[in-house]
């Protein structure tokens, strides 16, 4: 495997008019015929050979313009096939063999229980037959699908059904043809014995669309759930965007094994199952969250990234920041926009903020890969969408609308670039965003200073913001960025003060800071005015204000805008943690400051006036949250403090607060049938929340969390009681999880909440029993939802007992990143990114990493995938 960088990006030199496809099915082995219409470019230069990919392809034939080719005609090596001496226009024929039962790798074809399915994106097309496997060559295609009817009456690609055929000895086939030229990226084949749920859908423009979910028989119950939600998702985005679908049926598949969440492939989406299957009693309030945004996402694909695509991979962010900034809208109208927000920017300071601060730091748009699956990133997903989500705030949203679609009117059925996308938004608002654009090109999230002065006599606030972009690997001395500074000011009564900004009176500004640093003056301002900044998180950045607490606590009551509130909360609790975390450096004892206290007393007493947010503001910072505080202060991390601290806390205000939780407990039930709507989930958020703080109380703790668990009636209190009784050293908590697997042993998803629980436990033996569990007949380490819910729970997600002081979960993590690097890189590789901050950690746990990381890089013939994550992390 070899670097690859977007300055060496060339378009390639032929052209492909058609791609005909026929895939045997045997009983081991699956045979692909390819028929490749070729031109050559009229400017190419000169004649050079032809090249296609192909990996892990055994040759059968060879043909061009219809003569069998020998051996000595083409060069097979492990990257593909080439050709020296092409005409200027031919066809191609190559027949291959491939064995999808053999490939745990889970990319290209292969097989998932009963049924075969493939994973082509980013560069899987090419273990299916040989082709020029770059996402700029698009053709329609013709796909003739034969196999054995009993063992796999279903047999699906993309695009239309056209004529089926019975054949000799009990043989079927069935040809699909996709009118709309596609990358190969985007190719999808599936074959098996699937139930279907079907549903139909009119489009604004007159299309009578066939909406089919298939899953195993066992889960056709399950699919009621992700039909709404696509029905939601194709009439939300006729009305928001004016997009309509586009072919006669939707497909959707579920599968058990997949790399991540889902894939868009044109017409034939396949899932992940959990973002298919929920009923009430096997999934969560979360778990139904997570279907509508992943179902809308890769439906909203359909535009944003297949009809309009990426010209190459560094280009990924154009398709997936944007598909992301709009399943946020999306959920943001179906659910509660201002939860959504809070949600998105937890999620961003968790995963976006330490991986832009660390190894694998990349701009939006990376100029070097060396396996393009490692860029499927929170940098080129979350940070892309929220670039895009800033050009909606700077243009405004009837401009931006304008912009999509002058972006489509230009682009449709191309292969195209960020900055094709950003030109339309300029070209339709006539703002000028050349320095905006440094968004896709710098990494790192800068840092906002914010202070203010006020000239008493003139009545004038003077508001500085000051801006510095952090270096990261490979990039320094950076240029100051656009930054979107949305601010409102109160007053001490908690007032929206209006003033006057460039002449105009109002109480709410949008500060665009384009340099370094410059003064904003309003005028007409009072003493004692407090500022509310980068309202909505309206910029990715860091930002430090010199806010007392009285003022936090005065935003946190008072701010007209949710996210705020919920941020002034934030910072008044990192803030106590940080303090309490010197003084148990310095050996001081520790204290929970009265003000703090007061403030979430008033929260949780007011908890009925929006439960959801309230739920938000109430849940304190996870460990691996303060682990990324503290990063970002350059205080080297050591997990027991960060446990003590939190802990020291975590119980002081149960035990405050206890009266309040509990009659929070009482009134957030919610009696009658589950229903997934927003009122209901939040009721049940703050219910369980009540339960956490109830079930930290010395005594009383356990028999809270199990007179929960005799009541659960959903499996949302179900798990909200579990995830807590595993935390104890009770009989009946063994008794819970018995029960537990008892009653879902059949049912893989719930399975996975089941190890995934026992992986977050507290108790210290939790690493042996993750590594027992290991041995459980439904565990597998060929399946990622499995190895996701067990190893990677409990290394990314039970933090103190996986930073050990001796390492031995380290070695525990290498070892299992080692097996995976030869049976899954792509989920090897996601495992082994747990260590990536080891430099923000303090000694001996530090050290103790590296070594693990050395032992991984010492192994040869590592996978590009875990080899590129591992170097960069030690280099
Ligand atoms: N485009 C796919 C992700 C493919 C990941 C390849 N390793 C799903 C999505 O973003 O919608
Ligand atoms: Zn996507």
């Amino acid at each position: 495997a070899s670097m690859h960088y977007l300055k060496d990006y060339r378009p390639w030199d032929f052209d492909l008019s058609e791609t005909r496809m026929d895939v045997s099915i045997h009983e081991s082995s699956v045979e692909v015929r390819t028929r490749l219409m070729l031109s050559r470019k009229a400017d190419a230069g000169e004649k050079g050979p032809l090249f296609l990919h192909g990996e892990d392809l055994e040759i059968l034939e060879i043909s061009l313009d219809g003569r069998l080719l020998s051996p000595k005609e083409f060069l097979q090596d492990s990257r593909g096939l080439t050709l020296f001496d092409v005409p200027d226009a031919f066809s191609l024929f190559t027949r291959v063999r491939i064995f999808p039962d053999e490939n745990t790798a889970l990319e290209g074809l292969y097989r998932a229980g009963e049924m075969l399915c493939t994973q082509c994106e980013a560069e899987g097309f090419r273990k299916i037959t040989f082709y020029p496997d770059r996402p700029d060559v698009m053709a329609p295609f013709r796909v003739r699908i034969e196999a054995d009817k009993k063992r796999y009456p279903v047999l699906l690609s993309n695009g239309n059904p056209m004529e089926r055929q019975d054949l000799d000895e009990g043989r079927h086939a069935l040809v699909w043809e996709d009118p709309y030229p596609k990358p190969s990226y985007l190719f999808a084949l599936v074959a098996g014995d699937l139930a279907c749920l079907k549903d139909r859908f009119h489009t604004a423009e007159g299309l009578d669309v066939s909406l089919e979910i298939y899953t195993e028989h066992e889960n056709a119950d399950k699919c009621a759930h992700a039909m709404k939600s696509l029905k939601k998702a194709m009439h939300w985005d006729e009305l928001v965007f004016g997009l309509s679908y586009d072919l006669s049926t939707y497909m959707i598949v579920a599968t058990n094994d997949f790399n991540m969440g889902a894939m868009e492939n044109k017409g034939l989406n396949i899932f992940n199952s959990r973002y298919v299957l929920a009923k009430p009693d096997t999934a969560t309030d979360m778990d139904f969250e997570g279907i509508e945004s992943v179902i809308a996402h890769e439906y909203f694909h359909n535009w944003t990234g297949n009809r309009v695509t990426v010209k190459n991979w560094f280009q990924l962010s154009l398709k997936e920041g944007l598909t992301v900034f709009r399943d946020q809208e999306f959920t943001s109208d179906m659910q509660s926009r201002s939860l959504k927000r809070i949600q998105d920017v937890r999620s961003l300071r968790a995963r976006q903020f330490p991986e832009d601060a660390g190894p694998m730091a990349h701009p939006i748009r990376p100029e070097a890969y060396l396996e393009m699956n490692n860029f499927y990133t929170a940098t080129v997903y979350d940070k892309g969408a929220e670039v895009i989500r800033m050009i909606h705030t700077i243009i405004g949203p009837e401009s931006f609308r304008r912009g999509m679609d002058l972006y489509f009117k230009r682009h449709d059925g191309r292969a195209v670039t960020c900055e094709d996308f950003v030109a339309a938004m300029e070209d339709a608002s006539g703002k000028d965003l050349s320095r905006f654009r440094l968004w896709y090109s710098q990494a790192g999230t800068p840092v906002l200073y914010a202070s203010t002065e006020l000239d008493k006599e003139k009545s004038i606030l003077y508001l500085t913001l000051k801006q510095e972009v952090p270096d990261t690997p490979g990039q320094s001395g950076k240029k100051p960025m656009t930054l979107p500074v949305k601010t409102a000011f109160f007053t001490e009564k908690g007032e929206q003060a209006f003033l006057k900004f460039k002449g105009e009176k109002a109480n709410a500004f949008l500060l665009v800071l384009e340099s370094e640093e410059e003064i904003f003056a309003f005028e007409g301002a009072s003493e004692g005015l407090v500022p509310s900044l980068l309202r909505e998180f309206s910029a990715p950045v860091h930002l430090k204000t010199a806010l007392g607490d009285k003022d936090l606590a005065l935003l946190l009551a008072m701010d007209t805008d949710s996210f705020n509130r919920w941020e002034a909360g934030r910072i008044l609790i990192n803030r106590t943690l940080l303090g309490l975390m010197e003084d148990y450096r310095e050996k001081r004892e520790l204290h929970l400051p009265e003000a703090l206290l007061a403030a979430l007393g008033t929260v949780l007493e007011n908890a009925d006036r929006d439960p959801a947010l309230a739920a938000e503001i109430l849940s304190l910072p996870t460990e691996m949250e303060l682990y990324h505080l503290l990063a970002a202060e350059r205080i080297p991390v050591s997990p027991p403090e960060v446990h003590g601290v939190r802990n020291f806390l975590l119980d002081r205000i149960a035990f405050e607060l206890k009266d309040l939780w509990e009659r929070a407990f009482e009134n957030f039930q919610t009696p009658g049938d589950y229903v997934f709507r927003p009122e209901d989930v939040a009721r049940r958020k703050m219910k369980n929340l009540a339960l956490f703080w109830l079930s930290r109380l010395p005594d009383t703790g356990f028999e809270t969390v199990y007179r929960a668990w005799e009541k659960a009636h959903c499996m949302t209190d179900r798990m909200a009681a579990l995830s807590l009784a595993v935390h104890f050293d009770d009989q009946r908590a063994e008794e819970m999880l018995d029960a537990f697997s008892r009653q879902f042993e059949k049912d893989a998803l719930v399975m996975d909440k089941w190890f995934q629980v026992q992986a977050l436990s507290r108790r210290p033996d939790t690493l042996k029993r993750v590594s027992e569990l290991m041995a459980h007949p439904a565990f597998s380490m060929k399946n990622p939802n499995k190895v996701r819910a067990l190893i990677g729970a409990f290394c990314s997600g039970n933090p103190f007992l996986f930073h050990q002081k001796d390492g031995s979960p380290y070695d525990f993590l290498a070892r299992r990143v080692l097996e995976l690097d030869s049976i899954n890189p792509q989920v090897g590789s996601r495992m082994v990114s747990v260590f990536n901050p080891w430099k923000t950690f303090a000694e001996p746990w530090r050290s103790a990493m590296e070594k693990a990381l050395k032992a991984i890089d010492s192994k040869k013939d590592l996978s590009p995938d875990i080899r590129e994550v591992v170097g960069r992390a030690l280099g």
